[in-house]
């Protein structure tokens, strides 16, 4: 078999990758490890910041995200009872659009199914081979048998457990990370949200965050210990630890119900550099996680995806290579801007094992500062709605 571009990894990375390629004209085929509805069953991101919303756009996947996603001009930011609205559109003229990760991987996999671009499923064994010559390879198995693709490029959109970035050898990449001491419980409920908007709050009983996936289904997180078990948590328990941490307006307010989906997260910042290795590139979590406080995980993957198929779309069409060249460089200078705005939310917001009376007070200076500072409101807002691209 012989393909333009090889993209390990069906996720959102992958998909949207495969979808910039194929309406270039660039042939690929995209190699998944697991099934279609488990990778559709997954419930991660939701919030999608403007230049993620422009991708899916001008690529003609617009509709479905107009008709069933919401756009929000501004989130709350609270501790205990003190509250902070940041306007977005006051103060970068842009918005996010609420539209649940699930749904950004169903449209993505929709046209390309349309498309009738190959998409290999339940794969094993995937093998990166000659990655650093002018005619890579890649290997793996399915049902038993094993396969050799041959291509001119390979695209890492394995995720943070994907065998992409082991491919690049220890001594050619850095790894930067940082393990937080706590998780996030995450829960989804079909109950109407608590308000219109996102609430982040932080509390003296720790961080919580009231999001949501439509009119009727909500999504709500409590920072927990790291290694607790989900299962120790019941209905009632999540809920009145919620409401501990909320502003009383809301907690009053709240609609409780049974959960459809309960599980716990772990927060952690990595960077891997550099992102390319010969003709191989990472996406997305394979090359770089943040902890979920600022949302930006699905979006810088998906920055990174707009450069690299910028780069080989100037490669393929152009016959220019130096995009392609340059792209773990472009990629990584936005990365590492997500990675500070996502730590320093993080901080922020969380309470944190070892915390002093002194670490407290500097997190409630910074909020007092935030609700009375407008340029602070507006680096906040900037970085929320994302980066230029
Ligand atoms: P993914 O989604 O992990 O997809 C990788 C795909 O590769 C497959 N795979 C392999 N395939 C073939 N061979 C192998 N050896 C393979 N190994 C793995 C996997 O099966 C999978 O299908 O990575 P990708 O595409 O880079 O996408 C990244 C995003 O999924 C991730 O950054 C976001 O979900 C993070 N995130 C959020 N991001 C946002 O931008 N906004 C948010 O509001 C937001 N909220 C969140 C989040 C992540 C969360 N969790 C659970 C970590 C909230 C949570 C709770
Ligand atoms: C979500 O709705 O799952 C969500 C929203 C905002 C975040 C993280 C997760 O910062």
């Amino acid at each position: 078999m012989r393909t333009q571009v090889v993209i390990v990894g069906g996720g959102p990375s992958g998909l949207l990758l495969g979808q910039h390629l194929t309406k270039a004209g660039i042939d690929n085929v995209i190699l998944e490890r697991q099934n279609k509805e488990y990778v559709l069953g997954r419930i991660r991101a939701g919030v999608l910041e403007i230049g993620t919303v422009n991708q899916l756009r001008d690529l003609g996947l617009g509709a479905r995200m107009a008709a069933e996603g919401y756009v929000h001009n501004g989130t709350v930011i609270s501790y205990n009872d003190e509250q902070i609205r940041v306007d977005f559109a006051k103060h970068t003229e842009s918005t996010v659009m609420v539209y649940g990760q699930t749904e950004v991987t169903k449209d993505l996999y929709d046209a390309r199914d349309a498309d009738g671009t190959q998409t290999i499923y339940e794969v094993d064994d995937v093998e990166i081979c000659d990655a650093k010559t002018n005619a890579p390879f890649v290997i793996f198995s399915q049902g038993g048998r094993s396969y050799r693709i041959a291509c001119d490029f390979i695209a890492g959109c394995d995720g943070f457990h994907g065998v992409s970035r082991q491919a690049i050898p220890i001594k050619a990449r850095t790894e930067f990370e940082k393990v937080y001491p706590f998780g996030w419980l995450g829960i989804l409920s079909e109950t109407p949200p608590v308000h219109h908007e996102l609430i982040y709050a932080n509390s003296d009983a720790g961080f919580a965050l009231c999001s949501m996936r439509n009119a009727g289904l909500s999504r709500y997180y409590v920072q927990c210990d790291a290694s607790d078990d989900p299962a120790r948590w019941s209905d009632q328990a999540f809920w009145d630890e919620l409401r501990r941490r909320i502003p009383e307006e809301f907690a009053d307010i709240i609609e409780t119900g049974p959960f459809i989906e309960k599980s716990i997260a772990p927060l952690r910042s990595f960077v891997c550099e550099p992102m390319q290795w010969g003709r191989l590139f990472l996406c997305g979590d394979a090359a770089h996680i943040v902890p979920p406080t600022g949302a930006k995980g699905l979006n810088t993957a998906a920055s990174d995806v707009y450069y690299l198929a910028g780069a080989l779309i100037q490669h393929y069409v152009h016959a220019d290579p130096q995009a392609v060249a340059e792209y773990s460089e472009r990629a990584l200078a936005r990365v590492w801007k997500a990675e500070r705005f996502s730590w320093w939310m993080t901080k922020l917001l969380h309470h944190f094992p070892n915390q002093t009376d002194f670490d407290s007070r500097m997190q409630q200076a910074e909020i007092a500062f935030l609700r009375t500072n407008d340029a602070a409101q507006a680096v906040l807002a900037q970085n929320y709605v994302g980066l230029p691209y």
